[in-house]
């Protein structure tokens, strides 16, 4: 077992371990108490938080939402407990009884740290990888916040951003996609620490893992440092120094651990990852420590004393800077204004007045073509709206024009260029979310958001404001063939639980999608088309303001109640209208139904519900996609007219003619089931 060592600049050596080996004890007793969770890393790692949250993180459990806090990620989520003994004894509103319901119903200590759960915990991890994603989003949000509204003499924005990552977060590929990119930002306020502790789940990392992750961070433009001991307190402190003072590039802080360490006989053993203990080696483990308890959860009072200094330092640091934050204010009352308002999350009045209305003359367009429009028009009052593509800005029109770009040379600007990074991309979006201040949006092809879809996930469950631009929607776009034509991806991004997707119809509903978009309190995908689309005539059929509850009647047949109802989203809302006036036409009263959103729509009052789809008459729904997200809709007497196969290459006409996405069929399944 590598041996201890102490710091000049702390209290004694002893304490220093009575304060490292409470957060040990608290890893080793919650989980035993939960009899779950991951003890292993949480001990091996518990100086390095403690060097950290002790002399070079800036925060103020008081107040964890303090703008210009030092933001930390534990991208290694399942070593959850390392981060709450730390903001317990810290002093965040957790408690000791918090740390005793660790993974329990409704506790503040879910099994992976939730963002909105844990006061202090800046983001949610748990999938690996993803963390990291989200720590360069953090440091791009700070960047650019710094950029737009520091001022001569007033840098009120101005703070570093850790991430702890594992194993496991290094290999996976979203690591490689964010860190990629951070190393060609040059941002330099972000400083990860790598756990080298060679074990994973299976065993040894000589299974899986011979990288030389030094070499490739460096390949990658980030400053790499080693550190060979984690019990080495200032080693790991020296090496934060050097990090902090390297502002031109990223900074790794590749450390060498030991999982479990302090246990006797599970010290460097995979075991110590995801089981407790067990009663008798934490016992043991108490013992080798030299704790001076065997009580569960005992944390010596004066370890706690020390820790809980980190209370009025913070304070402090949040005063002095309130203090800064106080003169920018005097001085540019108005960027102070702003950057406020942003940070709340409130929109400038009068935007919406900016965004443009279609007409018979220019609505003949794809809707990826109208988001472009009114992305351009609303622009300069919303500009915390920032973003791009994966490589697809040009295909899905995703620049601000005249707006700079986003780069290492310049944070003010608004147009990113993610590269071919779709999974990075969107955690990077996260990152940049719950940093603040910001309305990411993101853009690539909707059979990309496959690529996208774990860090997606997590904006549904942090409930973010991001918003995904998708084009190219469907065998719609013809040629590039079944590889690019999505068929499974509309049903399966409305599978994810807080989403709102929508699939606007023609220019006019795009507008109104944008409108919805920036509206809406949590992630929207704009499902956008590469082909032409018809203009939908107001005059006479009914206005796409509609859009915003989900779904609503756009033409009736007179005469009472529809025989049929017809519904459809996206570009096959063309074929409904047509279907509609030709059954009115051979008597039969037909609805037609735009429902570019299934989310607004259930969450409609059940009396809109039905007055849109009156209850007892039958319905065919059309959408050239897998039908899966239908079925609710139609019910079990209606028809779906989807693909249950991939697509193919040929133009898009012959694609609808050859897999029945026709006025044809529309009309046929419509006269059978009219009553
Ligand atoms: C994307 C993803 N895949 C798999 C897992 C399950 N899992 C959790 S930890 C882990 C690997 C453990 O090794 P390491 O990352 O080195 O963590 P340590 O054992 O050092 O705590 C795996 C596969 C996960 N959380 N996320």
């Amino acid at each position: 077992m590598p041996s201890d060592s102490s710091s000049s600049s702390s209290p004694s050596p002893s304490l220093d371990q009575l304060c490292i080996n409470a957060v040990r004890v608290l890893a080793m007793d919650a989980v035993q108490k939960a009899d779950s969770g991951h003890p292993g890393t949480p001990m091996a790692l518990a100086p390095l938080a403690y060097v950290l949250f002790t002399r070079h993180l800036r925060y103020n459990p008081a107040n964890p939402h303090w703008t210009n806090r030092d933001r930390f990620v534990l991208s290694a989520g399942h070593a959850s407990m390392l981060l709450y003994s730390v903001l317990y004894l810290t002093g965040y509103e957790l408690t000791l009884d918090d740390l005793k319901q660790f993974r329990q119903w409704e506790s503040k200590t879910p099994g992976h740290p939730e963002f909105g759960d844990t006061p202090g915990v800046e983001t949610t991890t748990g999938p690996l990888g993803q963390g990291v994603g989200n720590s360069v989003g953090m440091a791009i949000g700070e960047a650019h916040l710094g950029a737009t509204f520091n001022r001569e003499g007033h840098t009120i924005i101005d703070h570093d951003t850790y991430f702890i990552a594992s194993d496991g977060d290094i290999m996976e590929g979203i690591s490689h996609e964010a860190s990629s990119y951070a190393g060609h930002m040059r941002l330099g306020k972000l400083i990860g620490f790598y756990d080298d502790n060679h074990i994973t789940i299976e065993g040894d990392t000589n299974l899986t893992f011979n990288d030389d992750t030094a070499r490739r961070f460096e390949g990658y433009h980030w400053h790499v440092q080693h550190v060979e001991d984690a019990n080495d307190l200032d080693a790991i402190d020296a090496a934060i120094v050097v990090a902090k003072g390297v502002r031109d590039k990223p900074s790794l802080i590749i450390v060498r651990s030991h999982i479990g360490y302090g246990s006797p006989h599970k010290h460097d053993t995979a075991e110590a990852h995801g089981s407790p203990l067990g009663a008798e080696e934490i016992k043991l483990t108490k013992e080798a420590l030299g704790y001076p308890s065997q009580e569960a959860f005992y944390v010596a009072p004066e370890a706690l004393a020390h820790w809980r200094k980190m209370s009025d330092r913070g304070a402090q640091l949040e005063a002095e800077w309130k203090k800064q934050y106080d003169a920018y204010k005097a001085a540019h009352p108005a960027d102070a204004a702003e950057l406020e308002r942003r940070l709340r999350g409130e929109l400038l009045d009068g935007w919406e007045d900016l965004i443009p209305s279609f007409t018979a003359e220019n609505g003949n367009i794809a809707s990826r073509a109208a988001s472009g429009i009114v992305l351009n028009a609303i622009a300069p009052k919303v500009p915390e709206l920032i973003g791009g593509s994966a490589d697809l800005a040009s295909s899905t029109n995703t620049i601000v024009k005249g707006a700079p770009s986003i780069g290492p040379e310049d944070y003010t600007g608004r147009n990113f260029h993610f590269g071919i990074r779709e999974h990075g991309m969107s955690a990077i979006m996260n990152g940049m979310s719950v940093h603040g201040g910001v309305i990411p949006y993101g853009a690539t092809f909707l059979i990309f958001s496959d690529y996208m879809r774990p860090a997606v996930r997590l904006a549904c469950l942090m409930n973010r404001h991001v918003i995904y631009v998708y084009t190219h929607d469907s065998i719609g776009l013809g040629e590039d063939g079944p590889t690019h034509q999505p068929i499974e991806q509309l049903s399966t991004l409305r599978a994810i639980p807080g989403i709102t997707l929508i699939r606007p119809a023609d220019a006019s509903e795009t507008a109104e999608a944008w409108r919805a978009a920036l509206k809406h309190n949590g992630p929207v995908a704009l499902v956008l088309t590469r082909q032409k689309l018809g203009f939908i005539d107001r005059q006479k059929y009914a206005p796409a303001a509609g859009l915003a509850k989900g779904a609503y009647v756009l033409a009736d047949a007179p005469g009472g109640t529809p025989q049929v109802v017809l519904m459809s989203s996206g570009s096959e809302v063309g074929l409904i209208i047509d279907a509609q006036r030709k059954l009115e036409a051979a008597g039969i009263r037909a609805r037609a139904v735009s429902m570019p959103s299934h989310e607004l729509f259930a969450a409609q009052s059940e009396e809109y519900r039905d007055s849109v789809l009156p209850v007892g008459v039958k319905r065919v729904a059309i959408e050239a996609a897998h039908p899966m997200s239908w079925y609710r809709w139609v019910g079990n007497d209606g028809v779906i007219l989807g693909l249950e196969r991939f697509g193919a290459s040929a133009p898009y006409q012959e694609l609808y003619q050859h897999f029945g996405l026709t006025v044809e069929k529309l009309i046929e399944a419509a006269k059978r089931l009219a009553s």
